[in-house]
This record gives structure tokens, sequence and C-alpha cells, in this order.
């Protein structure tokens, strides 16, 4: 791993730490350090080869933490940061992802009640002590225990993909950069594109010793414990709880080990037992022959899948939902090729209050991305900090048409927020003069699902709402998805013409794999969106393509694998259908 990222990873802790220790988010020292996790991730320089005054002149880096930076990469340790871990232990930093669980709340229930994790606050909810604490009370109790329960928290914890992907795709392409090593790959539920992952599975390929290998794995900043140390498997912990194992085989094995230790299990059964009907093993080593031993196929997993009268099957249809069978028959569904994907409908700019990119960035990068036509939705008026007011927004049509060219249609759109009773943003007359919206949920997540599915339903009907933007407004494993009737809204969108998005960012994937599954027998629209905020961040439709597949979604249900005629015609039916 390099030093920039070791950095960048020692800042985002010392910011999560210190919203603890500061009981606030907006405290100085936070933005401080987050200012300066962000200069250090856009800078193209060396960070390790910098002097600490270097590291000052890099836009949002102070001094103090320029100086913590250079101490840290000097000596692979920080006295600020070992008393804030000593402080703040990961049962405690648990505590504080709950949601309605801020910093302060943290303190409180630390000091007046001892809790020190999720299993102590379980307890004290259990004894109703909890609702004797000034600003809880008994409905917040209830509201805890259920975030607890929905987010499977203080049992063995899984992590999301959104944090174990970056991890995991750092580890790979380092082994990968290595002399000794072949080639590497992350695989299990990872590779299965799970929205959750119990541990990280990673297969190296090297013709050499793989001591060196494990011995680089061990030696990571970020591993806390070492699990298992060997030649064959090493098997470490992070310090923020996620398990990496780690095999070493040699070229001619990748594939029958790439095959074994991305599963799932019950896929990986069903092969066994086909191999066990043509009187061969199959194993973490290769297809063979029981008898004589003789080898089938190993080295790749198309030779494994071939050898067994199977078309290859992807990793995120390996969940023995019939991917078996419709791979002997030659029956798999397709999926959404990378230039299938004609254009992004939900993308901000740096004139959202969250946007990171201009407009001509945002621009360049979709047509970078072969892109036939882009939607430009800025948050809208209702929500304070994002939000943009009409007349800015109005005055952003010159320089959307201004870019527009014969190759790209560029929509102009907005991100309206769904309001509590389903109302939305701007008015009647202002959101019917844009050329796309969609309108999304972002407040209220608590409301009952009679309330949720009603406000839903009430923006779908609205003419100039063209979309859903994430609809359940969940972030895996941290806030729950709000309570939906699924089937009404299912149900509604059909009706209405309103489209789904699936929202492609990897803490979101909203809708649901489930979702989408569920809608496979009506005619509801579903549009991939990168949702970027940064011009970088185009790139997270790859996601999508993974995830609608894995619902085995028939890629012509998503509006945005259309050509640029059949999208735009589709796009104008809600607005004509008024005027
Ligand atoms: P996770 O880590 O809980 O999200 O899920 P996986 O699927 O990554 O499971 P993991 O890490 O326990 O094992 C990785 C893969 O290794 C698994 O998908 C299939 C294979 N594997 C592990 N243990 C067994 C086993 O006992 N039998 C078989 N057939 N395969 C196994
Ligand atoms: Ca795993
Ligand atoms: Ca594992
Ligand atoms: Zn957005």
């Amino acid at each position: 791993m390099d030093a920039k990222h070791d950095v960048v990873d020692l800042l985002r802790e010392l910011a999560e730490l210190t919203i603890l220790d500061e009981g606030s988010p907006q405290a100085f020292r936070v933005r401080a350090y987050e200012n300066a996790m962000r200069a250090v991730e856009a800078t193209s320089d060396d960070i390790s080869a910098m002097s600490e005054s270097q590291l000052t002149k890099l836009d949002g880096v102070g001094k103090s933490t320029a100086k913590k930076i250079r101490t840290y990469l000097d000596t692979g340790r920080l006295d600020k940061l070992d008393q804030l871990r000593a402080a703040y232990p990961p049962s405690v930093v648990e505590l504080s992802q709950i949601p309605g669980i801020g910093p302060k709340a943290v303190k409180k229930l630390r000091t007046e009640l001892g809790i020190e994790s999720v299993a102590d606050l379980r307890a004290a909810l259990d004894a109703q002590k909890v609702r004797t604490l000034s600003g809880f009370g008994a409905k917040k109790e209830e509201k805890i225990k259920e975030a607890i329960r929905r987010l499977g928290l203080g049992k063995q914890r899984r992590t999301s993909i959104a944090k174990a992907m970056p991890i995991a795709q750092r580890l790979v392409d380092t082994l990968k950069a290595r002399e000794d090593v072949l080639d590497a790959a992350y695989c299990g539920s990872l590779r299965r594109f799970r929205e959750t992952i119990g541990d990280l599975d990673i297969v190296v390929a090297t013709e050499g010793d793989p001591k060196p290998i494990m011995d680089w794995l061990v030696g990571l900043n970020m591993v806390d414990q070492v699990l298992v140390h060997g030649d064959k498997k090493t098997s470490v912990s992070t310090r923020k709880g996620l398990q990496i194992d780690l095999r070493v085989v040699a070229p001619s094995q990748l594939g029958a080990a790439m095959l074994y230790f991305t599963g799932s299990k019950a896929h990986n059964i069903k092969l066994r037992q086909r191999a066990l009907a043509r009187g061969w093993t199959l194993n973490e080593y290769a297809l063979e022959e029981t008898e004589t031993k003789a080898i089938i196929a190993a080295e790749t997993e198309s030779a494994i899948y071939e050898a067994l009268g199977l078309r290859f099957i992807p990793p995120e249809l390996r969940e023995d939902n019939g991917e078996i069978e419709a791979a002997e028959e030659d029956r798999l569904p397709a999926g959404v090729a990378a230039d299938q994907v004609r254009g992004d409908l939900h993308v901000h700019t740096d004139l959202s209050g969250d946007g990171r990119s201009p407009l001509a960035d945002m621009v360049e990068a979709a047509r970078a991305r072969g892109y036939a036509y882009l939607a430009i939705t800025e948050h809208a008026e209702d929500i304070p900090l994002q939000g943009v007011l009409r007349e800015k927004l109005a005055a952003q049509r010159k320089q959307i048409d201004a870019l527009e060219g014969e190759d790209m249609t560029i929509l102009h759109g907005a991100e309206l927020n769904i309001g509590k009773d389903g109302g939305l943003d701007y008015d009647h007359d202002f959101r019917m003069s844009l050329d796309w919206c969609l309108a999304s949920i972002h407040t209220h997540f608590d409301l009952s699902r009679e309330a949720q599915t009603a406000r839903v339903i009430k923006a779908m009907e609205d003419p100039a709402v063209n979309m859903i933007g994430h609809l359940t407004a969940r972030t895996i494993a941290k806030r729950p998805p709000i309570e939906l009737d699924i089937d009404a809204i299912l149900e509604a969108a059909e009706r209405t013409g309103t489209a789904l998005e699936v929202n492609c960012g990897l803490p979101r994937l909203d809708v649901s794999v489930d979702i989408l599954r569920r809608a496979r027998d009506r005619e509801v629209v579903f549009i991939m969106t990168s949702d970027a905020h940064h011009h970088r961040e185009l790139n997270r439709m790859d996601w999508g393509r993974l995830h609608c597949h894995r619902a085995w979604l028939d890629p012509d249900r998503i509006a945005n694998t259309w050509d640029r005629d059949r999208f735009l015609r589709w796009a104008r039916q809600k607005r004509d259908a008024v005027s």
C-alpha cells in the first residue's frame, strides 16, 4: 500500500475519532482533518517525499496536521492517534454508528450509564434505563432497539461493500505490482458482489516463495491482529474488525483456487456433484480424475466450467439460484455490457453544496464514457446546505446548452426532495420547465410504512417526476431502509410511468437486488445512475451493472441502455401527457 493511502486512512480515522472527542462533526479540528484528507487524496505528488512545509502548501493542510502526517510517515505511529484509539475503542465507535445516536449521546451513555458497547446498550435498553436520560425517553428507546435489530449490530459484524471494496482493490493492485506475483484477485462474497462481506478472501499466484508475500500482509499498517501466518494461508484482522484471508497458490492452480474461494458454498457443492457424477474430484487445487489424479482443468475458471459442460458463470450469479441449470442450457441471464450504457441521469456538479467537480468536468467525463445523453441534476432548494435556489438553477441552463453537442444531449434537471407528505421543491411550473426530474427522500426516515408509501406514491404522481431516486434511502450496514409497501410502490411506478433508480454508489445500491427481483413480473422501468458528486464517480455505473446482473434483470428493462431517441421519447411522456 502506498504512503498516500496510509495518510488518507490516518486522517479519516483522526476525523472519525475526533468527532467523538469533540462531540460534533462540525468541530474545527474535525474539519481540519477532513480538509487535509481531501487535499492528500487529490494530490498526485509523492506524499512520502514531502517535508512538513511542503505538506502545508497543499490547499487544506494546516501546520499541525502537516506535522502529524510527517511524524506518522517517519515513525509509523502518532501519539494523538494512540490516545484517541485508547479513549474510543472500536466498541464505542460502533455505538456512534447507530442512527439517532450522535457523539453527544455516546458521551452521555458512557458517563451516566457506563455503556461501552452495543451489548451494554442492549442490556440497558432491556432494563429501560436509557429512557431515564435527558433527551432520550421511551419512544427513542424503541427506535434505537429497532435500529440495532435491523442493522444486526453487536453480533459478528459484516462489513459493507463500500468499505470492503476499496481495501480489496488496493490490496490486489499492490500485490499485482509486485515482481514475485503473477496474478491476484479478490474472491469470496465480495467478488460475488454481495452487499456485506463477512471477511475478505484474496488469492495470489506466484511461482516463487510465498513467505515474503505473507509477511507483507502481516506488516501492513492497518493490521491489528495476526490470526494465522502460514505459507498457504495467512489471516489477519484490521483495526476496523475486517478479517483478511490471503492464500498463495501456483499459477497452474489459480482457476481452481479462485473458483473455490469465490463460492458461494452452495454453488461449489453443486459443481462438485457434477464432477463426482463424471468420476472426477473438484477441490481448491484442481478438477481431476478421482482414480488416476490426472488433472482435467485447473488453471482457469473457464476451463473448469467447460470441462463440467457449463458456460462460464460470472461470479455475481454464483448463488445457487438456478445459474448452474441455466449455464447447462445456455440460457444464463445477459448482463449489461459497459458499452451498452448510453447515459447517466443523476449527476451533480459543484453548484450543489456537496458537489465537487465543475459542470464542464462532469460533461467531459460523460463524453469520455461515450454517453449519448446526460442529465445534470442538482439538489433542489428544500435541502438547506446542498440545495440550489431557482434563479441559480435556471441560470445553469445556458451553460448546459453551451456544452451540449451533436454527440450528446444534456438534460437540464434537478433532484427534488420528497417532503414529509410527498410535497416537492419549487412549484409546478418551474418543475415542468426542467427537462428531467428525479425525486428522492433525504429526510424523515422514521415515518410509518403507510406514511412512507403514501409520500413516495404522491411524488410519483407528479407529472414532472421521471424517476424516484434511491427509493429506500438506505446506506448499507449503516442506515436501514425506510419502511415501504414495495408491491404498492411497484404498482404505482408502473401506473404512473415513473422509473425507479438503481443508485450505483456502493454505499447505497438502492433499489436492492431483492426489490429488482420482486419487480420481475411488472413493467417497471429501471435506470442505473452514478449519483456522481465528482467526475471520477461516473464510473460507479460499472457497479450497477453487476448489481442488476445479480438480480437477473433483463437489460432492456433498464432505460439507460436504450438508444437516445427511444430514451428521450420515453422521458417526455409524463410531461407531454399534461400539456
Ligand atoms: P462471507 O465471507 O461470509 O461474506 O462469505 P464467503 O462466501 O466469502 O465465505 P467464506 O469467506 O467463508 O469462504 C469463501 C469461499 O470459500 C466460500 O464462498 C466458498 C469457499 N468455502 C469456504 N468454506 C467452504 C466449505 O466448507 N466448503 C466448500 N465447498 N466451500 C467452502
Ligand atoms: Ca469471505
Ligand atoms: Ca474467508
Ligand atoms: Zn443525488
